[in-house]
């Protein structure tokens, strides 16, 4: 399987974490979106939305939207599941990852701060203001819910699919310094979660094109 990510892109973090965590063998190749290559024709003929993350089968079949490959994994590779057994609790699973895919991180991506700045003249103040008021409506619901549920993880103590939501949005929260007072469950899985090598590996920092 070939992975098409960026190392900062919080979407691609999502499935990098996914494929480690399920010990799925794969390559990554790095698109960068600084460079603008994710809207390269090459890139296009792969993802025509011109987003990562992308992931090449071996059939050669690409899969888009990291819910998508995410929900993908987890059917084809059933070991170390994601989500578990009881429907509720997966319907649970599955809303909780959806506060942030579809509440959270469509608000604040690069292209809607950039319409913010180009169209209405937001200035970067006014854009830090807009990206955390996203997170911190997000996560004011998610760290409530985990009180229900949380270990050392999301869900317990064992890693989730929660958990491959919830990291990569906590660094983009620290990454805009989001006060993280009020998130103190949060912040313990975050650190819980970097305790395990196959996540840090997945982390932007250990990404070949963080260099
Ligand atoms: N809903 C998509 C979101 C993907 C997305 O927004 N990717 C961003 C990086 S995190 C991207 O590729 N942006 C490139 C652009 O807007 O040109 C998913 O979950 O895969």
């Amino acid at each position: 399987m070939e992975l098409f990510s960026y190392f900062r892109s919080s979407a691609a973090f999502r499935v990098r974490l996914a494929l480690n965590l399920k010990d799925i063998p794969h390559t990554i190749t790095p698109i960068s979106l600084i460079k603008g290559e994710e809207k390269s024709a090459e890139y296009l003929a792969v993802n025509p939305q011109g987003f990562v993350p992308a992931l090449r089968l071996d059939s050669g079949q690409v899969l888009t939207q990291s819910q998508a490959i995410i929900e993908y994994l987890e059917e084809t590779y059933p070991d170390k599941p994601l989500l578990a057994t009881d429907p509720i609790v997966r319907a649970e699973q599955r809303a909780f990852a959806a506060v942030i895919a579809c509440d959270i991180h469509p608000l604040n991506n690069t292209r809607v701060l950039n319409d913010l700045e180009q169209r209405f003249g937001a200035g970067k103040e006014q854009k830090e203001a807009w990206y955390r008021q996203w997170i911190q409506e997000g996560f004011d619901v998610l760290e409530a819910r985990l009180q229900n549920h949380a270990g050392r993880f999301a869900w317990g103590d064992t890693p989730s699919v929660g958990d491959v939501f919830l990291l990569p949005q906590t660094f983009n929260a620290l990454r805009f310094n989001v006060p993280m007072d009020a998130y103190p469950t949060i912040m313990a899985i975050y650190h819980h979660c970097l305790e395990l090598p196959e996540i840090v590996a997945a982390t932007p920092a250990q990404q070949a094109d963080a260099f």
